[in-house]
């Protein structure tokens, strides 16, 4: 990959059909622009304040019990019901509507208001995967129910409302946007090579470890060859499992492990509670086997070149094509050297 570090060239990302620009020279380029304010700032451990604290009032009437582990509820503004009749509106292919039935929920990953998944203890992790798997089949056993969507919105430059560690889960009747395309990609691979699309590209990957960030018996994090956000990874499982129900119990201690483990290199790269949007793409849940479907986390995190500067995707990136200007590759290897240790 030597000369494809100094001159622009595209790249393509197999899993959704999409090519990125990759301009390493400009680096260096002066930035003037919005400098965001992203410090590590100590939080209480209880906060009175906190909607989502174990016995707090939540919007309406509902009001927290005194959990002590995990904690689900159903979203108080819920961007789908599961009680939606599906009914269809067309007007010459032009004008084309669908009601969308589906369920929104909340998953605290604790009691405690101050952590982080890159400060949590892994039993407490371990407790969160579980969440994770149970919610993920008792969701897609719903009839109305084809895909679900477990993400997390970490810091307010992410749109995260609250601090208190917590992701979401979107379930709903059809496949949305992102995991379509990776669902085309991957049955099309398969049909062509009778292979699964992602068991090879962690083969490649793990044999050149360029792009490695770290790794344990089941599960490997890298920053992707095709990676649009400037430390952007996959978390990846070693072996072919569509989706969380089908990981092991060694699997699901190790999923904790490596999200611990990268988490906080995210945290100690920039010396910051680390923004970020993740989330898992997984088997739909529509009763077909999907032996395509490979199991995977994506992180997005906005910062670019420093705590303060962040990445937006708008000019030419909204009307063309997303563009970096680091490599993966000089991503990989900063986070890579990052160590892995708290409060560093
Ligand atoms: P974010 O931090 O990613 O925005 O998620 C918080 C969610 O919590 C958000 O979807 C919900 C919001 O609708 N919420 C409730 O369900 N009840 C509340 O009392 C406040 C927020
Ligand atoms: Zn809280």
């Amino acid at each position: 990959m030597l000369k494809w570090s100094r001159g622009p060239h595209r790249r393509y990302n197999p899993l959704n059909g999409e090519w990125v620009l990759v301009s390493p020279h400009r680096n260096q380029r002066p930035w003037q622009g919005q400098v965001e304010h992203v410090a590590r700032t100590d939080q209480p451990l209880y906060d009175p304040e906190c909607y989502l604290c174990p016995g707090n009032a939540r919007a309406g009437h509902a009001r927290n019990p005194s959990y002590t582990s995990t904690f689900v509820f159903d979203n108080d503004f819920a961007a789908m019901q599961l009680d939606t009749p599906v009914v269809r509106f067309e007007k010459q292919g032009l004008l084309v509507a669908e009601t969308e039935p589906g369920s929104c929920r909340v998953i605290c990953f604790s009691p405690r208001h101050d952590l982080t998944v890159s400060q949590m203890d892994l039993v407490a992790l371990r407790e969160v995967v579980n969440t994770w798997v149970s919610q993920y089949q008792e969701l897609g056993a719903h009839p109305a129910i084809n895909y679900v969507e477990i993400f997390e919105n970490r810091g307010a430059m992410m749109g995260c409302s609250n601090r208190h560690p917590h992701c979401q889960l979107w379930a709903n009747r059809t496949l949305p946007n992102e995991p379509l395309k990776e669902q085309q990609s991957q049955a099309a691979y398969q049909g062509s090579k009778r292979a699964c699309l992602l068991c090879d590209y962690v083969t490649l990957e793990c044999a050149s470890a360029e792009r490695i960030v770290c790794r344990n018996a089941s599960f490997v994090a890298l920053v992707p060859f095709w990676a649009v956000w400037p430390f952007e990874t996959l978390v990846l499982p070693t072996r072919h499992v569509t989706a969380l129900d089908e990981l092991t119990g060694v699997a699901r201690d190790d999923l904790a492990e490596i999200l611990k483990r990268l988490t906080t290199r995210y945290d100690n790269l920039f010396g910051v509670s680390f923004p970020y949007t993740m989330g898992f793409h997984q088997r739909p849940t529509d009763g077909q086997a999907h032996p395509e479907w490979h199991l995977h986390a994506h992180f997005y995190p906005p910062l670019l070149r420093s705590a303060t500067v962040r990445k937006f995707m708008v000019g030419y990136e909204m009307l063309a094509m997303p563009q970096r200007d680091t490599t993966p590759e000089q991503a990989a290897a900063r986070l890579r050297e990052t160590p892995e240790s708290q409060g560093i």
